[in-house]
């Protein structure tokens, strides 16, 4: 058949010439944008549009409560420049047992990922880096900085020449701008970086999952307490 030849190039020349679809969500809508994000949480975490942002609470101290969203349709490459930013807020003063952040995947292993949490002020507050490799978790490995503030922004970016994560903070928010601290880079393949792990990913058709969270560790959560607002996937780091 004559088109044959053209609906095989057709996906060919989509992948190649594809550029990253960036997102932004304000969460000012009345309800979460369900074609945007899937939802899924566990125990009594909830994670609720409300005021203009998401809030995180739970109303039961119990073990794993969490709440999370991830982008349905979006999944930037292992072959562009990206990057995700938001803001965060956390005032329930409980260190690592509160956190709400950001959770880059691979798109092929979901075990293997990267997290960027913020726990708000105090001696166990701060953004964390958390890095983990076929479901391996070392905390040890943990890159915490503690610039004792309740909200502020944060942003990971991806590299496509250097193939590394660089997690970065802000600590006063997007509202007078950015001025982004580095935090910590890792690399998913296994070579160089501050953290590393081999993630073995598809060199041609990588990707990456991104999903933003709230979760709790037997803590009560009241509404208020932590949220996040104005995530943004764009492309350059
Ligand atoms: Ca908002
Ligand atoms: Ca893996
Ligand atoms: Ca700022």
């Amino acid at each position: 058949m004559k088109t044959t030849p053209l609906l095989l190039a057709i996906p060919f020349l989509f992948q190649n010439a594809m550029a990253l679809t960036p997102v932004s969500d304000n969460f000012n809508a009345r309800l979460l944008n369900a074609t945007r994000w899937t939802s899924e949480s566990g125990a009594g975490g909830k994670l609720t549009q409300s005021s203009g942002r998401v809030n995180y609470t739970t109303l039961r101290a119990s073990d794993d409560d969490y709440a999370v969203l991830t982008l349905r349709n979006n999944r930037p490459g292992y072959n562009e420049n990206w990057q995700v930013i938001l803001d965060v807020a956390n005032s329930a003063g409980k260190g690592e047992e509160v956190g709400v952040g950001m959770m880059i995947a691979n798109g092929a292993d979901p075990l293997d990922n990267v997290n960027l949490e913020f726990y708000g002020t105090g001696p166990r507050g701060g953004f964390n880096f958390i890095g983990i490799t076929d479901d391996f978790d070392d905390i040890s490995q943990d890159i915490t900085a503690r610039p004792n503030v309740t909200k502020g922004s944060m942003k990971i970016s991806f590299n496509k020449n250097t193939k590394l994560f660089t997690f970065w903070y802000d600590r006063t928010g997007s509202a007078d701008g950015f001025k982004w601290e580095r935090l910590c880079t890792f690399s998913p393949t296994g070579k160089g970086g501050d953290r590393r792990g081999n993630w073995k990913m598809n060199p041609a058709g990588g990707n990456f999952t991104v999903a933003v969270f709230g979760y709790s560790e037997d803590q009560v959560v009241a509404n208020g307490k932590a949220s996040f607002d104005n995530f943004v996937l764009k492309a350059g780091n």
